[in-house]
Parts: C-alpha cells; sequence; structure tokens
C-alpha cells in the first residue's frame, strides 16, 4: 500500500518519501533529482524557469529576450521579486514571439531583428540575454550564432543560454546552465579601474524582496568590497569583473556553486559556503568571511552591535512561536536552512520537501530534522492536502503555488520563496520572519474557519479521518 493514500495509482512515489528513524544509518536514501512520473501533476519549473527566472532574470541592465512563444516570456518576467536598483529588467520583458510561420520556416531572422528592435528601444541596456524554449531548439534554431552576429552589430555583449525548457528534469539545470553561460561570455571579459585586496563576490543571492540590503551594509562594515553578486541587484559591467574578487561567498549552494567551481578552476578564486538566513547563521557567515581577510575584529563588532539591536523582538517572537509544528515546502536549500531558524525560535520542523532538491540537499534536511518527520521529494497538490490534513502542522511555509491549498485547509501559511513581507535574510530579516510566522499563526481567522466552515461531504478530510 502507498504511504500517501492519494498515491495508490502511482505506487512509484513511494520511493520519493521517506520517514526518518532508525536502521537508515544517517543517510537520507529518498529518490529525488529524476525525471517525474508520468501521471504526477508535478509542480517542477522546467530548464528554461530555472535559467531565466532565477540565474538570469535579476540581472538589472540586460535586455531579457526569450527566444520562443510569447507564454514562455510572460510567464517567466515579474513573478520573483528579484528586485533591483533599476527597474528595467522587472517592467519590460522581450520575445522573439515564435508563431506557427516562424515553427515552420525557422525563427534565427526573426531573433535577430528582435535583439536590433529592442536594443534600438532600450539603448541604455549594457547587454542582451536570449534565453532558448522546447520551441527553438526543437526546430534547430541557432540561437548561438545569432548571438555572435548580433554582438557584432549592436555593439553589446549578445548572450545565449541555451536553456530549452525540456533539457533537464527540473529547473534545476537551467541554474547550471544560466551558471556556465554568464561565466563563460562574461567573466573576467573587462578588468575593474580598481583593485581592492579585501573584496567578496556574494554567489547565490537574487535580492528576493530586498535581501540584500540586510546584509550588505554588515559586509562592508567590516571592510570588505563587494565586486558582484550573483546575480541580486547586479550590472552587466558587475558580472564582467567578478572574476578579480579574493573570495567567493555562496549563499545559495543549489544554484550557484557551479560559476564558483568554474572560477576556483580558472581564476583560483577560494570559496565558502555561507547561509545568510538566521542569527546564527548570519553571525557565522560573517565570521567566516572576515577569518579569511583577517577582519575577525572588525566582524565580531558588528555581530555584537547588530545582534543586539535585534534580540528583545527575537525573544518576544520566540515566546509566542515556540513548540509549533512546522511543515516546509521550498524548491531546494531553503527546505534545510528553515529548519535552522526555526529552532532559533523554539520551532519545529516536522516535515520537509523540495521541488528540485538533489541528494544533497536532502542530506542536508535529514540531518537537520527530527526522528519522526516526514521527508517527500516534489510533493504534488494531492499529496499535500493529504500531508496537511494527517500531520496537521501548526505552520506550512511554502510558495505561491500552494497557498490557497493551505488557505482552503485551514492551514496558517507563510511564503518563504517571495515571502510575506520580507526581507528575511540577515539579522533584521530574521525579525520580519517572526513576525510573519506570529501574524499567520495568531490571525483570528483561522478560529473562525475552524468553528465554521463544512467539510465537503465524502471529501478528502472525512476520508483520511
Ligand atoms: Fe536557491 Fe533561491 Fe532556492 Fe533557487 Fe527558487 Fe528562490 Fe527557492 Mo523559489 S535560487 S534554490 S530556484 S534559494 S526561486 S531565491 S525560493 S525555489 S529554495
Amino acid at each position: 500500500m502507498a504511504v500517501l493514500k492519494c498515491d495508490a495509482t502511482i505506487p512509484e512515489r513511494d520511493k520519493h518519501i521517506l520517514i526518518k528513524g532508525e536502521g537508515q544509518d544517517g543517510k537520507c536514501s529518498i529518490a529525488c533529482n529524476s525525471a517525474t512520473t508520468p501521471g504526477d501533476m508535478t509542480e517542477r519549473g522546467c530548464t528554461y524557469a530555472g535559467c531565466r527566472g532565477v540565474v538570469g532574470g535579476p540581472v538589472q541592465d540586460a535586455i531579457q529576450l526569450t527566444h520562443g512563444p510569447i507564454g514562455c516570456a510572460f510567464f517567466s518576467w515579474g513573478y520573483r521579486p528579484h528586485i533591483a536598483d533599476s527597474d528595467f529588467h522587472m517592467k519590460y520583458t522581450f520575445v522573439s514571439d515564435m508563431d506557427e510561420s516562424n515553427v515552420v520556416f525557422g525563427g534565427e531572422k526573426k531573433l535577430l531583428q528582435s535583439i536590433i528592435e529592442a536594443n534600438e528601444a532600450f539603448p541604455e541596456a549594457k547587454g542582451v540575454f536570449i534565453y532558448n524554449t522546447c520551441t527553438t531548439a526543437l526546430i534547430g534554431d541557432d540561437g548561438k550564432d545569432v548571438a555572435k552576429i548580433a554582438t557584432e552589430k549592436i555593439g553589446k555583449p549578445v548572450v545565449f543560454f541555451p536553456c530549452e525548457g525540456f533539457r533537464g528534469v527540473s529547473q534545476s539545470a537551467g541554474h547550471h546552465v544560466g551558471n556556465e553561460t554568464i561565466f563563460k561570455n562574461l567573466v573576467g571579459t573587462a578588468e575593474p579601474e580598481e583593485d581592492s585586496a579585501y573584496s567578496i563576490n556574494i554567489l547565490g543571492d537574487y535580492n528576493i524582496k530586498g535581501d540584500l540590503r540586510t546584509f550588505e551594509p554588515l559586509f562592508e562594515a567590516i571592510g570588505l568590497n563587494i565586486v558582484a553578486r550573483f546575480t541580486g541587484n547586479v550590472k552587466v559591467d558587475e558580472l564582467k569583473v567578478m572574476h578579480r574578487a579574493k573570495l567567493n561567498v555562496i549563499h545559495c549552494a543549489r544554484s550557484a556553486t557551479y560559476v564558483a567551481d568554474m572560477m576556483e578552476a580558472k581564476y583560483g578564486t577560494p570559496s565558502i559556503n555561507v547561509t545568510l538566513w538566521g542569527i546564527e547563521n548570519m553571525s557565522k557567515a560573517l565570521r567566516d568571511t572576515a577569518a579569511f581577510f583577517g577582519l575577525e575584529h572588525e566582524a565580531e563588532k558588528v555581530i555584537k552591535r547588530e545582534v543586539a539591536k535585534v534580540m528583545p523582538k527575537i525573544e518576544f517572537y520566540r515566546k509566542r512561536l515556540a513548540g509549533k509544528k512546522v511543515f516546509i515546502y521550498q524548491g531546494g536549500p531553503r527546505a534545510w536552512h528553515w529548519p535552522e531558524l526555526l529552532e532559533e525560535l523554539g520551532m519545529e520542523t516536522i516535515g520537509a520537501a523540495t521541488t528540485f532538491g538533489h541528494a544533497d540537499d536532502y542530506q542536508k534536511i535529514y540531518e537537520k530534522v527530527n526522528d519522526g518527520a516526514f521527508i517527500i521529494d516534489n510533493p504534488n497538490v494531492p499529496e499535500l492536502e493529504e500531508i496537511l490534513l494527517t500531520l496537521k502542522p501548526d505552520l506550512f511555509i511554502s510558495g505561491n503555488k500552494e497557498k490557497y491549498v493551505a488557505y482552503k485547509l485551514g492551514v496558517p501559511f507563510v511564503n518563504g520563496h517571495t515571502y510575506e513581507t520580507g526581507p528575511y535574510a540577515g539579522f533584521s530579516g530574521m525579525v520580519n520572519f517572526a513576525r510573519d510566522m506570529d501574524k499567520a499563526l495568531s490571525a483570528p481567522v483561522w478560529k473562525l474557519v475552524k468553528d465554521m466552515a463544512q467539510p465537503v461531504p465524502g471529501g478528502l478530510e472525512e476520508e483520511v479521518a
């Protein structure tokens, strides 16, 4: 019998479920990062989504041009709040708008024309990023060649991302393509006017709802210069010189380790892994980074000052949140970052899931949850409903796609992807996170829902009960 009732017709899903317990030798042997089982209504994104939406999209002064049908451009535009000093990339999206006749006769001419037109309309852009889609890959358009011709024509870097949607099993492959393409086409193509011995890149932060402003000033306060962010609030010109930083500080290990590895191989740039969420983690991130440069003393001063500012507020929320049980469903790493934050607030992670996590992500989740915790890879909506009804978490942390599932079932919800208010990074962000969880849990509406709502007769709730 399937672990979850709703999986009776897709027994393959059982391999993607694990309950932490004895006899597992500390190893999380869950099936993950593999092709979705046919019939499973997956919530995953495609390779194009991971490349255009996650890694390339935040670059603030590039023309973000989708080579494909207009729907691909529309649905990858504007949903992720990776804000920047210039809102060019959020305000506009561009597409070659492939239609049936272009599919029959080829879209290369149309792509070249789109690049030229877009550049004429927005001469302030510092480059053009072209993202390949399933359609244009299947008909064999040579976007790379078009990019080469266009670079000469417009005199700016035109970068082609081979991120056709079907290329990998999830958006995770798109991160890889995004890293590799930016590395090969931009990194090291210019030299900075000034060089600093105390310089870092922040890799794998995308400035969701302004995350950067919570921690950038802290790194600067200990005496460090940030050359480039990969890719939150970054400019094309900053990506070109990022090879000159002395250290890569990796925040999202899933989406940005690739570029760190390539920089290490080519330029010898060392890197460290950090987590910029949570009081303990943020302190450790500053400490570890500072230690590389011999700035330990400065770091301690900053940590002491900043932690003192937020601790009274954290204590306030800790009293209100302690003991609450949480189910987490994130794209990848956040599912292993949040349990640590929740623990700082006295809360417990009773279940965790990711959309596209790899084995290393699941191992980290496994090590951070207690025995009996429910771990599931890439859950679909019926599975989520069943989990929320049987596990009965006090709080569900997930994303926009799952928000209404939680609301309908009367489960308090916090958006861990794009945040309720945010930002959630850094010391000050931890206060926002705690406050949003408290708001979700204490909202009077849940009592009304529980008192007044009637389950659908014969619905899932009855069946599970
Ligand atoms: Fe890294 Fe991200 Fe995440 Fe991610 Fe994402 Fe995101 Fe996420 Mo949503 S880069 S892997 S592809 S931390 S958009 S900012 S929140 S699923 S866990």
